[in-house]
């Protein structure tokens, strides 16, 4: 079974996932499902960039733990943002490709900061009130909108880029997480178990004034929404068929179409910039990796070919 990406426990935002001793910022796939990842030739070299348009952000643990990798179609290898032993995760490109927000425990327990794709310090931008992920950059460039507990819970909010402007849009008892907004800005789908069933997917105007259940497969686990660029239907992952795949929505959650069909956890959808494409992350080749495809599943492109995990991949002009 997969676990929440974070686990709210004993007031803390924990990263963590299963039973590794390493938190973990990825989805927790179950390694009962994940064959014995091998670090033998079978990796494919990778002599020759990957092409795809724009900018993809990751995380990875291919250097020892969780950082912030940059992978764009100029470059053969993907160029690393961040540089720390603490657990850097969940990275957002903001909607110009210049800057990254992401969560990190580097102070202790997660707060977010951003780091500019062309390197330099990261900034601190979480007030330090709670434990703080998720980070999802409004389409304007102007707000973040996160995930955090300080409110005892995790609930969904919402901030000016530098950390100012707090609200709260999400104040029920459960936990609420992965918010992702609209192309219009005017709304947040995210994750929450209000119905008290599992993991659904909800969405509200960002005051939080009108939260509507946009799934209802009670019987399954339905997470990671992101919105396509044209607003007119939201990708998501969900156990609903056995394994976790990716499917697609319309935007009111009618009309739902299953893109993948394998046997491995499909988890952790992105769009990419032009809307005809996705990025996910899937264990279908032993180990966590970042994948393309079109929205069909069809024409599946390979990013990654790291032994160790790579997930949460962002993507931007
Ligand atoms: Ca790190
Ligand atoms: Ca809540
Ligand atoms: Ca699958
Ligand atoms: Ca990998």
């Amino acid at each position: 079974m997969r676990i929440p990406v974070v686990l709210i426990s004993a007031g803390a935002l924990a990263l963590a996932a299963c039973s590794t001793a390493t938190p973990s910022v990825e989805p927790s796939i179950a390694a009962s499902e994940a064959a014995t990842p091998s670090a033998s030739a079978a990796e494919p070299s990778p002599s020759a960039a990957v092409s795809f348009d724009g900018r993809i952000a990751f995380s990875s643990e291919r250097d020892g733990n969780s950082e912030i990798y940059l992978a764009t179609a100029e470059a053969t290898d993907p160029v690393r943002l961040t540089d720390n032993p603490a657990q850097d995760a969940q990275p957002a490109l903001s909607p110009d490709g210049s800057q990254v927000v992401f969560a990190s425990d580097r102070s202790g327990n997660f707060q977010l900061y951003v780091v500019a794709v062309d390197g330099g310090e990261p900034a601190l931008i979480s007030d330090g009130s709670g434990s703080d992920g998720f980070p999802a950059w409004s389409p304007d460039g102007m707000r973040i909108a996160f995930a955090s507990d300080r409110a005892g819970n995790a609930d969904i909010y919402v901030m000016n880029a530098d950390g100012t402007g707090i609200a709260q849009v999400t104040s029920d008892p459960t936990d609420d997480l992965s918010p992702a907004w609209s192309p219009d800005g005017s709304k947040i789908a995210f994750e929450a178990d209000l119905a008290g069933v599992n993991w659904e997917l909800y969405v509200t105007p960002v005051d939080g004034s009108d939260i509507l259940r946009l799934t209802t497969d009670d019987g399954a686990s339905d997470q990671a929404p992101v919105w396509s660029a044209d607003g007119s239907q939201i990708a998501f992952s969900s156990d609903r068929d056995g394994n976790f795949e990716i499917y697609l929505m319309q935007a009111d959650g009618s009309n739902v179409i299953r893109v993948t069909t394998d046997a491995a956890d499909d988890v952790e959808p992105t769009f990419s910039p032009d809307g005809s494409q996705l990025a996910l992350v899937s264990t279908r080749d032993g180990n966590e990796e970042v994948y393309l495809m079109d929205l069909d599943g069809t024409n599946v492109i390979r990013l990654t070919t790291d032994p160790a995990d790579d997930g949460t991949p962002s993507w931007a002009s």
